[in-house]
């Protein structure tokens, strides 16, 4: 790690630009320092967070914000866009090359946006044939209104299949909070209840019987990693088109700890990601896609995006270049082997983990045996520094809300510079708080599932040791804010 120096061009960069938002709004300068200042400070274990780099957060923060170019490369609505194709080509390039994938569209805001991206570009594509013959136009966005109407009435498959909400996939695959579930009839797979793993055998059986258009693999809480060779085939053999969404380990795919039929590009004909989760970019979104899907994807803009945010396409480009960088590989080796030292130290204190480990970012604690609930165990490691989220575990008792499950990932922390020791460390602290944590009464006599009670002693030791596991590994060291 760097010494913490306030001459270094971060410092410069960041104290200068923070002095001019102080000099318009200080409310918004004391916040962004705070922030600063909470991060240092927090054992971030939020799976789908990170810490991007000076570069990439510098990046974001400039004229290209004030550009709009709807459309894409070489494709504008507005005049005077050639500096955003030159932000977005080298973006879309250095992620096609980072990925091996044939074609790459940078400009979703986010995961969701690339999802619906996605979404749309199959349907254009396995609609597109059969509905501009009858409709005699070239291309499926200059359909009328009423050729919509008919194909509405007319397609006989816009279902979808992934995996279910309370086995780790996410809301986006076609669950009914999200436009996904309301576009696409949905059905749903999830994993064996005596392994916790996904079972294949059961996904084919499903796929034969609901034939979906779309299957789609990837997940938001699933410790393992997907075959997505299997999953392809099992796609091909009904007709679907293979979709992952690969938000929460495309940082491994590109760092080469997820290869072969663990790899989803080759496998699958459209690949969606977030670009801040474990790939370690700005907040936003992408899509990879083999040649077939490239038109329908490249029209994303203005069919269901706003207006590109170059600034942030700058930034992934920025991001996407430090990831095609050797050490990213070590990078992503290390968020691995960080995330099975911390699930074998829980287990061996004798915590009960989903699938009985992990073999990838993340580890998710079913704390049934602790007695609490998730959002009882989350607030109660959040009193003691330890940044986690509550979530569902297979057939959960206790519902989306309270939850029985915590979801704890290391591509942050890894980030920082921990490793295997300090994961030890922090697997003890957890097992500490999880194992003095109590249900607080409820009004009706019996056990709240939302108020925890903790000792307030107990919670400030911990509190006080995650700071001393923090100590040796500064965030952002080349950045000082005086
Ligand atoms: N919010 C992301 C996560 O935490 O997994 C997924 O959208």
């Amino acid at each position: 790690m760097a010494t913490t120096s306030p001459l270094t061009p971060e410092s410069v960069a960041f104290y200068n630009a923070l002095e001019a938002v102080n000099a318009i709004e200080p409310r918004i300068a004391d916040a962004i320092r705070a922030e600063l200042a909470d991060q240092r400070e927090s054992l971030k274990l939020i799976a789908s967070e990170n810490y991007a780099s000076p570069a990439t957060l510098l990046a974001m923060g400039n004229w290209l914000s004030d550009k709009y170019a709807e459309g894409t490369i070489g494709r504008r609505f507005y005049a005077g866009c050639h500096n955003v194709d030159t932000v977005e080509s080298i973006a879309a390039e250095h992620a096609a090359a980072l990925f091996g994938a044939d074609h790459a569209y940078v400009q979703p805001h986010s995961g969701i946006d690339a999802n619906l991206v996605a979404f749309w570009s199959v349907l254009a594509q396995r609609v597109e044939l059969p509905a501009l013959q009858q409709a005699e136009v070239r291309h499926v966005n200059d359909l009328s209104e009423e050729d919509w109407a008919r194909l509405r009435r007319e397609l006989g498959n816009q279902r979808m299949l992934g995996m279910s909400l309370d086995a780790g996939g996410h809301l986006t695959h076609g669950f009914r909070p999200n436009i996904s579930g309301k576009m696409f009839e949905q059905a749903s797979y999830g994993t064996d209840p005596e392994t916790g793993l996904l079972d294949y055998d059961a996904v084919r059986e499903t796929a034969r019987e609901f034939r979906p258009l779309i299957l789609v693999a990837g997940y938001s809480a699933y410790p393992r990693k997907l075959n997505f060779r299997i999953m392809r085939e099992i796609a091909d053999e009904v007709g679907a088109t293979l979709m992952v969404d690969m938000a929460h380990f495309a940082g491994l795919v590109a760092g080469k700890v997820f290869t072969g039929d663990f790899d989803p590009v080759p496998h699958a004909q459209i690949v969606t990601t977030t670009t801040h989760k474990s790939l370690r970019g700005p907040r936003g979104g992408m899509v990879l896609c083999q040649q077939e899907l490239a038109e329908h994807v490249d029209r994303g803009c203005p069919m269901v995006l706003g207006g590109p945010l170059s600034h942030a396409m700058a930034a992934k480009a920025v991001a996407l270049a430090e990831a095609r960088q050797p050490d990213f590989q070590t990078y992503a080796q290390r968020i691995v082997e960080n995330a099975e030292s911390l699930a074998e130290e829980l287990m061996r204190r004798g915590a009960k983990l989903v699938t009985d480990g992990t073999d990838n970012h993340l580890v998710l604690i079913d704390v049934t045996n602790y007695g609490v609930t998730g959002r009882q165990a989350e607030n109660a490691l959040l009193d003691a520094g330890i940044v986690t989220n509550r979530n569902s575990v297979p057939r959960d008792p206790n519902g989306a809300w309270f939850t029985s499950g915590i979801r704890v990932g290391t591509p942050a922390l890894t980030t920082r510079g921990l490793g295997p020791a300090e994961m030890g460390e922090i697997a003890r602290l957890i097992d500490v708080v999880l194992t003095e944590t109590q249900r607080a009464p409820a009004r009706d006599g019996g056990l709240s599932r939302g108020k925890h009670l903790l000792d307030e002693k107990i919670a400030g030791d911990v509190a006080r040791q995650a700071g001393d596991v923090l100590a040796g590994y500064p965030l952002y060291p080349t950045v000082n804010l005086g």
